[in-house]
């Protein structure tokens, strides 16, 4: 590799030497890909809670840890759910349009290239597996999570009998975490199925997927009023999500209060944007979070109304 000393700028070129002094150039990029420090990003702007509490830091952290312990684990791969292995441990899967970026999300939440992903839609034709945090021996701290096809465009009917017998009578089955493009919203086929969620009393979430295209469409530093409006937008299409998933908010709710926007590919500082939210949520849909400490109020003896003393 050739080292570099004293690099010099002069009309849009970097002049450097190398270590043997011959002068080099390198064109300046005037379009430098925007990275933003951790700091002066709004992280918890990308979720929004109606109804769940937010993940305190110490939660994302664990979070994290979680997924990052150790590799995960690839399980098994099944086109009917008949076939599916059984298992004890907690599951939560995946759904949503082709290429809306399901793949791609569990490869990023699972910190490894273990899920086919694909600019073509419908290339996950299968049911997929994996394992993540736990021991070989010990499968009671240990979540499962599903990778799904796709359905719409590139989807296929005979998968979707499949998905739905999974839906319908999957006893590990936590929570259902639909995915739905962050610039497209709820399309139609999404509304089919967040019916059949209520029809077989599956319960779920909504994650907006891509939202680096909302915040970051062009991948340069936005400024602050310019960031503002593209969060107040994200923030408008998540409560136009709330609308469609709570119609009747005293009903029977099968949907999680909260929307998390995230992007498989858009670092933040040094985290990915929205990516410990989604973990976290996924954990706590199967109980797994880390639970804030409960202390105790002290035991105080308890006076009725007539032993008071009127002063
Ligand atoms: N900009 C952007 N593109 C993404 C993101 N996630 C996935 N993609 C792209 O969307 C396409 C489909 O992704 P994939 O994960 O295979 O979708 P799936 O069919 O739902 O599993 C691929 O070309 C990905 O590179 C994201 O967060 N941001
Ligand atoms: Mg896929």
């Amino acid at each position: 590799m050739q080292s570099t000393i004293a690099p010099r700028k002069f009309l849009g070129l970097q002049l450097s030497r190398s270590n043997n002094g011959v002068l080099f150039r390198k064109a300046l990029s005037t379009t430098t890909p925007h990275k933003p420090s951790t700091a002066e990003f709004p992280h918890g702007a990308l979720s929004y809670h109606w109804d769940t509490t937010e993940p305190t830091a110490s939660q994302l952290v664990h979070a994290s840890k979680f997924f990052n312990l150790q590799p995960p684990k690839f399980l098994w791969s099944a086109e009917k759910f008949k076939t599916m292995d059984f298992g004890g441990s907690p599951e939560i899967c995946f759904l949503g349009r082709s290429n809306v970026g399901k793949s791609s999300l569990l490869n990023t939440l699972l910190s490894k290239r273990i899920a086919h992903t694909s600019s073509k839609p419908g290339r996950t034709r299968l049911m997929n597996a994996f394992a993540v945090g736990g021991r070989e021996d010990n499968a009671s701290n240990r979540l499962v999570v599903l990778d799904m096809p796709g359905y719409g465009k590139g989807g296929r009917a005979e998968w979707g009998k499949e998905v739905l017998k999974y839906l319908g009578k999957r006893r590990q089955l936590k929570r259902a975490f639909l995915l739905v493009d962050s610039e497209h919203g709820i399309k139609n086929s999404d509304k089919q199925l967040l019916a059949l969620f209520q029809e077989h009393s599956v319960p779920y979430q909504i994650v907006l997927s891509k939202a680096d295209r909302i915040i970051f469409p062009d991948n340069r530093k936005p400024s602050p009023e310019v960031l503002a409006l593209r969060l107040a937008a994200l923030r408008k299409t998540m409560e136009t999500i709330k609308d469609e998933v709570e119609p009747d908010p005293e009903g029977d709710l099968l949907a999680t209060g909260e929307v998390i926007a995230c992007s498989s590919e858009k670092w933040v500082g040094a985290k990915r944007m929205g990516i410990d939210a989604v973990r976290f949520a996924m954990l706590r849909a199967a109980g797994l979070e880390l639970k804030p400490k409960i202390t105790l109020a002290k035991p105080t003896e308890i006076v009725s109304f007539d032993e008071l003393e009127m002063s």
